[in-house]
């Protein structure tokens, strides 16, 4: 199952030039609240080097893209409506915003790190609003929103469950699925918790809403993109932003939207992510062109390393969704697919996928043939069970071939 990451937030924070950004595509950008009403989905790329370096190979991929050794592997994005709060109970565009994050298996939660917008998104002087509330904020309406469908005719099944000895987790998980809430959210939820299961009508309100804190955790891992670095107040707010016990991943979406899109036009080139770009020999730029990439340079790509859009996409799947890359391929002397093509696949799965799932996964007669695995660097056959590594290439012997 592809994963996906929601770039969420409140309004006028920059969730849909961090989107654009990642993806290019052509969405609303403008500095009010409530841009973006419909959801977008589109694709964008996780970085991580590619094994055709170690292999000394010149590669041909297929699904991905590699520059320069660095393999570009596509992922699946939403850009989610700003919430405000009360947005659970339906206000502003709540409904939007939730519909659309119920399919997200992590967030990026888009932070306003300057200050420079109210709890509305409204416009305001920069560092006259505080960011770690927009994070509390958020938190709160999701857990809101969980607990509100969660608590639909609770106290009624909490006594049946006693009664019949029905499994707590079964129900929740039966009320929560529209979610995207799963049985092995609900257990690590009920593990961190320690609440009994047995005897859900004993437990307070608080034992409830910190059950539920615990499913949201599990269930939409986050992290912080501390956006509009660039602004002064913003990089003195980093701190504050650290202690609210998230990855925070300082960040310039609007700088990298104006890289990717320059070097799109080949007017530099620039691999996302890279601490700088190159401009274009026989690129004839404005001066205002000139001085705007100059800026980026000296203000964002200098101080922090990179605009922080793709640190944010690459730890969001790598970190919070704990996915590896996987090269399957068909001939392990020449790591080729029956096509000749060299490393064409990189697969993201996520970490304690099996030799045979991950077989499953490329091809179900694949799976069902399934006869053993091997690892090309060691040439070794793999049981059906064998836990795949990052990095690993792979050859899977099936009694049934695919087309
Ligand atoms: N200074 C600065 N401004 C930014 C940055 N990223 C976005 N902005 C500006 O912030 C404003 C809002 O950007 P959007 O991407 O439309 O924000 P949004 O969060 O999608 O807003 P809604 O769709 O209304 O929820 C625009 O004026 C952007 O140009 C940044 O890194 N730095
Ligand atoms: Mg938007």
């Amino acid at each position: 199952m592809p994963r996906i990451v929601g770039v969420v937030g409140k309004p006028n924070v920059g969730k849909s030039t961090f989107f654009s950004a990642a993806t290019l595509a052509n969405v609303q950008i403008a500095n009010y609240p409530f841009t973006t009403i419909k959801p977008n989905v589109g694709m964008g790329y996780v970085r991580t080097n590619c094994v055709c370096r170690e292999f000394n190979v010149k590669d041909t991929p297929g699904n991905s893209s590699c520059v320069d050794g660095i393999r570009l592997v596509p992922v699946e994005l939403v850009d989610c409506a700003g919430l405000v709060p009360g947005a659970w109970q339906g206000r502003g565009l709540g409904n939007q915003f939730l519909d659309a994050i119920r399919q997200a298996d992590a967030l990026i939660h888009v932070v306003d790190a300057a200050g420079s917008t109210d709890s509305e998104g409204r416009p305001c002087d920069p560092g006259t609003h505080d960011p770690t509330e927009d994070v509390k904020f958020l938190e709160h309406e999701l857990d809101m929103w969980i607990l509100q469908i969660l608590k639909k005719e609770w106290d009624r099944t909490v006594r049946r469950v006693e009664g019949t000895k029905e499994d707590l987790s079964s129900i929740i998980e039966e009320k929560l699925s529209g979610l995207g809430i799963r049985r092995d959210h609900i257990a690590k939820a009920h593990a961190k918790t320690g609440l009994n299961f047995e005897r859900p009508t004993s437990w307070s309100d608080e034992q409830l809403l910190s059950l539920i804190s615990e499913l949201r955790r599990s269930s939409k891992p986050m992290l912080i993109a501390a956006n509009k670095i660039d602004v002064p107040p913003a990089e003195e707010n980093l701190k504050s932003l650290q202690a609210t016990n998230h990855m925070v991943i300082p960040c310039c979406a609007e700088a990298e939207l104006a890289l990717r899109r320059a070097a799109e036009k080949n007017r530099i080139s620039y691999v996302p992510g890279n601490s700088n770009f190159k401009i274009t020999e026989k690129a004839e730029l404005t001066p205002d062109q000139k001085n705007a990439l100059a800026r980026i340079k000296e203000k964002v790509l200098i101080p922090l390393g990179s605009t922080g859009v793709q640190d944010a996409l690459n730890l969001a799947f790598f970190k919070l969704l704990q996915m590896i890359t996987v090269y399957p391929v068909e001939d392990a002397d020449k790591l080729t697919d029956h096509r000749g093509r060299i490393l064409p696949d990189a697969y993201l799965v996520p970490y304690g996928t099996t030799a045979k799932e991950f077989a499953g996964l490329i091809h179900s007669d694949l799976a069902s043939g399934f006869l053993y695995a091997t690892e090309v660097r060691s040439k070794m056959r793999l049981a059906d069970s064998y836990v795949l590594k990052d990095g690993d290439v792979i050859t899977i012997a099936s009694a049934k071939r695919h087309a």
